[in-house]
Order: structure tokens, then C-alpha cells, then sequence
């Protein structure tokens, strides 16, 4: 089973459309991890799960999402409601109590894929406006593959292709 996440495309809508088109149909739920910079009814969150950025002004974007289905439970929230960019002491104490696998979140524009507190953090990292050591990509997505006893996460960049050296796995 297989989950997408996109984060920071701060007004890319084509680039989004190009990935909604690409894996609509190919994966589980597609989540947008905010600063689309567009508004909330935009027919491209009819596909994808959003919540609100520090650049979104519609107040009709969630905060946050608790996404839960058979195969995986997931905690989605930007990152600036919890002063993401300083360091994730604020979200840690968040998602203590939740009875999730995995969290994911955008914000700082640095991809990352990483277990915190027996979690699996997931930034896609932006897809438009990346920082950080792989900024040289260009812009990064992620695809979260779940199976019996691993969380396979692996980045793509902006021409749908798998960054081989991106590629990481985690027990479950
Ligand atoms: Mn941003």
C-alpha cells in the first residue's frame, strides 16, 4: 500500500497537477503538507489531503489530520504551528499521545525520513523551493510504501523519477 506526500509548492500548481495526474490512481491517498498558496476549493484538493502552511490564508485549510485505515495511521500537520523550524521538541510532545505510525510535515523545506520516539518522521521536502544538502535536486516528493513489516519511504524529484540514493526502510 502506498502513500504520497507533497509539501511546499508555494504557487507550482503545475507541477502538483502533473503529480496528481502521475498518482491518483496509483496510490492509497495523496497528502499535501501545506503552502500551496492556493486557494482551498483548487479542484486539486478534491485528490489531495491538505492541511494549512504559513503561507496559506484559507482559512478552510485544516491544521492538522489524523488520517487512520486499515493498513497505516498517519499525523499530518505543516510544521509552523509547533515552531518547526527551530526543532521538533513541540511536535514530539504533539504526537506523544497519538496513536499514530507515522508523522509527516513540510515547512522547513528539507526532506527527511526518520524514526523519533518510535515514529517515522516523513518531509517530502519542497517541491518547488528546496533547502538543505539536496536542495541541488531541485524539489522532492516522497512515496510511503507499507508493507507487513516495513515503511519503505522513497524521495522522486520534480521528473516523477525515484533518487536512488533516497531511498530508506524501517522495521515496523
Ligand atoms: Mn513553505
Amino acid at each position: 500500500m502506498d502513500y504520497l506526500f507533497v509539501s511546499d509548492a508555494h504557487g507550482d500548481r503545475a507541477v502538483l497537477g502533473k503529480i496528481v495526474t502521475a498518482y491518483q490512481n496509483k496510490v492509497h491517498a495523496i497528502f499535501y503538507n501545506g503552502d500551496s498558496e492556493l486557494p482551498a476549493d483548487d479542484e486539486l484538493f478534491n485528490t489531495m489531503l491538505p492541511v494549512i502552511g504559513n503561507m496559506d490564508f484559507d482559512a478552510m485549510f485544516p491544521d492538522d489530520r489524523q488520517y487512520h485505515d486499515a493498513t497505516i495511521d498517519i499525523y499530518q500537520t505543516h510544521g509552523h504551528l509547533y515552531q518547526t523550524e527551530l526543532n521538533l521538541n513541540q511536535i514530539r510532545q504533539k504526537v506523544s499521545t497519538l496513536n499514530i505510525e507515522v508523522v509527516t510535515l513540510g515547512h522547513t523545506h528539507q526532506l527527511g525520513a526518520e524514526v523519533i520516539d518510535n515514529k517515522l518522521f516523513i518531509n517530502p521536502g519542497s517541491i518547488a523551493l528546496p533547502k538543505g544538502p539536496y536542495a541541488y535536486i531541485g524539489g522532492t516528493f516522497a512515496i510511503l510504501t507499507v508493507t507487513a513489516d516495513t515503511l519503505q519511504v522513497q524521495f522522486y524529484n520534480r521528473d516523477l523519477r525515484a533518487v536512488p540514493e533516497l531511498q530508506f526502510s524501517f522495521p515496523r
